[in-house]
């Protein structure tokens, strides 16, 4: 067992107040692409055709296409050992808020509560236009308008150049200044303002953790970084906390 997991199962355990920020290598070995890095989505496609307003609005088609494949992948897989070990962690633990990058609903459909999603859900819809929800009897098969303006009806979710949405936004601040642990887990923390959030934290005097199997923005900045996968350390995390506690 390395040093670092042993102080991180040391600091679990005393935290009054912990944060988990996740990012899309939380999903990866659930079978979901990430974003950079060689296999992942920007190293094929240009990010500002599949994820902004721009580029839905100059090919609408190509980037349903995109969100309706990743519609299904979302559908066809599920949440991991590392999503069921947070669940256990949180329902263990005074207060653990989970705060996510990722759009496919996996902490809330592994039974994590309060889950703070800042950038969207896949599995939601809006008008582009008129911004009516369309949460239900959407077919992500084809490109649907809306029945309100005739708009075209887009994915629910936080593209470049948008504003994340308020409320979420703003909590996930509030729970980060509060919070003693940070642990910052799957992400490349290259994207604002959700990088932000650990260095923030950090200069309220709380303890940064990164989980990742590769060096990130965050590497060089963050108290304690452990090399791993999401899928393997969440799980040996909970099993160490859970005796640590029942041995207190
Ligand atoms: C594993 C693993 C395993 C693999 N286990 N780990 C300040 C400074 C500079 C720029 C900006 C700034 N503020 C705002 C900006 C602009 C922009 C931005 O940040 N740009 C940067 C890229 C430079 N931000 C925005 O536009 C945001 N809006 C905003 O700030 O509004 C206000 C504003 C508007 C205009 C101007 C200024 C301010 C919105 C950002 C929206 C991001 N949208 C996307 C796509 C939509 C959602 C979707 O379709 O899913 O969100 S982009 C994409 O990146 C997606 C992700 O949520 C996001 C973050 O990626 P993530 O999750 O970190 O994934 P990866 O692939 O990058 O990393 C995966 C990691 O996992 C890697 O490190 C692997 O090693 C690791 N890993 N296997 C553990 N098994
Ligand atoms: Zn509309």
């Amino acid at each position: 067992m390395t040093d670092n997991l042993e102080i991180l199962f040391q600091k679990i355990t005393h935290a009054s107040k912990i944060v988990i920020l996740t990012g899309a290598g939380m999903s990866a070995e659930s079978g979901l692409q990430t974003f950079r890095g060689a296999k992942g989505f920007w190293s094929k496609h240009n990010p500002m055709e599949l994820a902004s307003k721009e580029g839905f609005t100059k090919d609408p088609e190509l980037v349903w296409k995109w969100y309706q494949e990743r519609y299904n992948n979302v559908e066809h897989n599920k949440p991991h050992e590392g999503h069921f070990a947070i669940t256990a962690l949180q329902e263990m633990l005074q207060e653990l808020t989970v705060i996510t990058q990722n759009v496919d609903g996996y902490h809330q459909q592994s039974g994590t509560k309060d889950v703070l999603e800042l950038h969207g859900s896949i599995v939601k819809f809006k008008c582009l236009d008129c911004d009516r929800k369309y949460n239900e009897a959407i077919i992500p098969d084809v490109l649907n308008n809306c029945n309100h303006c005739n708009g075209l009806i887009r994915p629910d979710v936080v593209w470049f150049g948008e504003q994340l949405p308020h409320n979420t936004l703003k909590e996930a601040e509030e729970k980060t200044l509060q919070c003693d642990l940070f642990m910052s887990i799957g992400t490349s923390s290259e994207v604002y303002p959700a990088a932000g959030l650990p260095l923030l934290a950090q200069q309220k005097g709380a303890t940064v953790v990164e989980i990742n199997p590769y060096e990130t923005a965050l590497s060089n900045k963050a108290d304690i970084v452990i090399r791993g996968l999401a899928k393997e350390i969440l799980p040996t995390v909970l099993r160490n906390v859970k005796n640590k506690i029942q041995r207190n």
